[in-house]
């Protein structure tokens, strides 16, 4: 979607910044949506803009709890809907989870934009415009959740979700995994499965751990799920920055 030719050196992270830019320009991103994602490319670029073993064995782990769930609801901001739209439909798909857009600055015609946007993606219904539940907790407008979406949901994903509202979800006793590529956010520190990769890598690979797995029977996923320690997780990704092993 850009002419940044393939071999340059930064082409991802050029056609991401792209990507950013025209959610903004088409009404899917916030303002603020710029801001995060220049934070999460700096992280990024200290975990050398690679999956990490232990990033991949969360998108596995994520991967069988989607599969386990009885009500798996995979949540989409307007940075997640700009980035990934056809690797969300598709997650979503591979799981048989819903989709449900969740904002943290909510706006009705932003809501609108996205949900258009994931239809054009291939998506059948998009949750979170009816808003006739609550998150308890937080204040009005970030806790507006579909009663028949994250209200009901036992398992939920949330990409590059805000700190208060991953540990209020996480506190209503859902499974929350969490896509962030910050190791020490609270977001991350909250998930019972912290994926920290970039949203870009981590969403498509946890659909094709979900495809890998998708006649395995239930002990060997919650094995798989059990197996994943979340501390470890974000302690390898700590090291890994720090190491700097560019
Ligand atoms: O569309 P809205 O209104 O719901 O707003 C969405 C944003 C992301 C703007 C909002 O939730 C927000 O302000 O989030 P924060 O508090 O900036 O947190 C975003 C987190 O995502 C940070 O920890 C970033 O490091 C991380 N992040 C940013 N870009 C990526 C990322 N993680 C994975 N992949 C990325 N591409």
């Amino acid at each position: 979607d850009t002419d940044i030719p393939a071999d340059h050196p930064r082409h991802d992270s050029l056609v991401t910044r792209h990507r950013i830019e025209a959610g903004v320009e088409a009404g899917i991103t916030s303002r603020q949506g710029l801001i995060a994602e220049g934070r999460g490319e700096a992280f990024d670029y200290l975990l050398g803009e690679r999956t990490l073993p232990s990033a991949d064995a969360a998108a596995r782990a994520a991967a069988a709890h989607l599969l386990l769930a009885r009500h798996p609801v995979v949540s989409v901001n307007g940075n997640a809907a700009a980035l990934v739209p056809d690797e969300l439909v598709a997650l979503a798909d591979a799981v048989g989870a819903d989709l449900e857009v969740n904002l943290f600055n909510r706006t009705d015609e932003r809501m609108r934009a996205i949900a258009t946007h994931l239809r054009e993606h291939g998506a059948g219904e998009v949750k979170g415009l009816d808003a006739d539940a609550r998150v308890p907790g937080l204040d009005h407008a970030r806790a507006r959740v579909d009663a028949d979406g994250i209200a009901d949901a036992d398992v939920v994903l949330v990409p590059l979700e805000d700190g208060d509202r991953a540990a209020a979800l996480s506190d209503l006793g859902k499974v929350e995994l969490v896509i962030d590529l910050n190791p020490l956010s609270r977001s991350a520190q909250v998930a019972d499965v912290p994926v920290v990769d970039n949203i870009l890598r981590a969403v498509p690979n946890v659909t094709a751990h979900a495809r890998e797995l998708a006649n395995a029977d239930r002990p060997e996923l919650e094995r798989i799920a059990a197996e994943f320690d979340a501390a470890t997780a974000l302690d390898d990704a700590e090291r890994a920055i720090r190491a700097g092993e560019l």
